[in-house]
């Protein structure tokens, strides 16, 4: 299975992410692809490359124009207007004001275009997240191509990302845009497996009212974790998407006993619906040691994950999402592929 990943992930390092009412070192950080890396060439999964250049016109189709213009010039906006530190919102559209129309003023544009506060926007946020965004596009190619797999070690995360919003450490869909690339490949029923600990929220929104791509998400109860706001398992889709949307919530504490029955679950229901390529949003974050979650899956139990999702036999692109646990996230990623290889 070949591995796409760009240097430029490193363009995006905010100093701080505001969590638990003090700013840390964000979770989300560098260091993550390089253990990813390491336990990829410690695994013999040497074929490793570069992405091509990235393609605009397609995230240009899956973003909204204002929110794409916004990414890109949000840090000098920030800076003509005097602001000393990184881009953290602070203000935001809620109940019963005007979420339809931004404002002229950064700081307000910021939290316009924001689902969360722990995100910073840093210099280099929209060169790396147009870099992650290519990682996807490129490794999606070589599946439409005839692979079976490839592994898009995508970074920044993408799937809390919607049309036009920022947040939970996300800025482009890296999964929508490789979906929507294989509708335009001319796959006509697509499937996306959401298995990070989260909720997989602006891949639901972005595919709620479509019928040709199906969202699976196994995730934290929105009651009790981070998005909050979407998530549980009455949200089955509008529209042509009725029935196209499924929300696997599970509560805290929650094992790999029924974190796999929610596996078989999701995938019975991606084999009923027809899927001919399959996009997984390949977060570890279920790990029992994640600093920021509450499932207690083991590594051994990803391995097994991996060998359920091969089971499927579709032409499989794995995006990475999240997890956490720095120095088990190279371990319980690579057993995803490698027990997806072996199955
Ligand atoms: C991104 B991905 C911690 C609360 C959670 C944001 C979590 C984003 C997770 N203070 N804040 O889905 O792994
Ligand atoms: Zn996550």
């Amino acid at each position: 299975m070949r591995t796409i990943c760009s240097e430029d992930h490193r363009l995006h390092f905010p100093q701080a992410e505001l969590h638990a009412g003090q700013f840390v070192t964000p979770f989300e950080r560098p260091s993550r692809v390089e253990y990813i890396l390491a336990r990829l060439r410690e695994r013999g999964l040497n074929d490793i490359a570069a992405p091509d250049p990235v393609a605009m016109a397609p995230i240009r189709a899956l973003c909204r124009p204002d929110y794409l213009a916004f990414l890109e010039h949000a840090w000098d906006e920030w800076k003509r207007a005097g602001c000393a530190g990184e881009i953290i919102p602070a203000s935001f559209p809620a109940r019963r004001m005007n979420a339809d129309r931004a404002p002229t003023n950064i700081d307000g544009k910021v939290g316009f275009y924001a689902l969360a506060a722990e995100t910073a926007i840093t210099a280099g946020t929209w060169a790396a997240a147009l870099s992650s965004a290519a990682v996807a596009q490129t490794a999606q190619r070589i599946v439409a191509g005839g692979a079976r797999a490839a592994f898009a070690l995508c970074r920044p995360p993408g799937h809390h990302a919607t049309a036009d919003m920022f947040g939970g450490y996300c800025f482009i869909n890296n999964a929508a845009l490789a979906a929507e690339a294989f509708r335009a490949d001319g796959v006509a029923r697509v499937a996306v497996l959401d298995i990070d600990f989260h909720h997989g929220n602006g891949t639901q929104d972005i595919f709620y009212r479509r019928g040709d791509v199906f969202f699976a998400s196994i995730h934290g109860a929105p009651e009790h974790a981070f998005p909050y706001y979407l998530g549980y398992s009455d949200e089955t889709g509008e529209g042509p998407g009725e029935g196209a949307n499924l929300n696997l919530p599970l509560p805290p504490g929650a094992g790999y006993g029924p974190w796999a029955e929610a596996l078989d679950a999701a995938l019975a229901r991606i084999r009923a619906f027809g899927a001919e390529a399959l996009v997984v949003s390949l977060g570890v974050d279920a790990y029992k040691d994640d600093p920021i979650s509450f499932f207690t899956l083991d590594s051994p139990d990803f391995l097994d994950a991996g060998r359920r999702i091969g089971r499927l036999g579709l032409p499989t692109l794995f995006c990475m999402e999240g997890g956490y646990a720095i120095e088990a996230i190279g371990v319980n990623a690579v057993n995803v592929l490698e027990g997806f290889l072996d199955a």
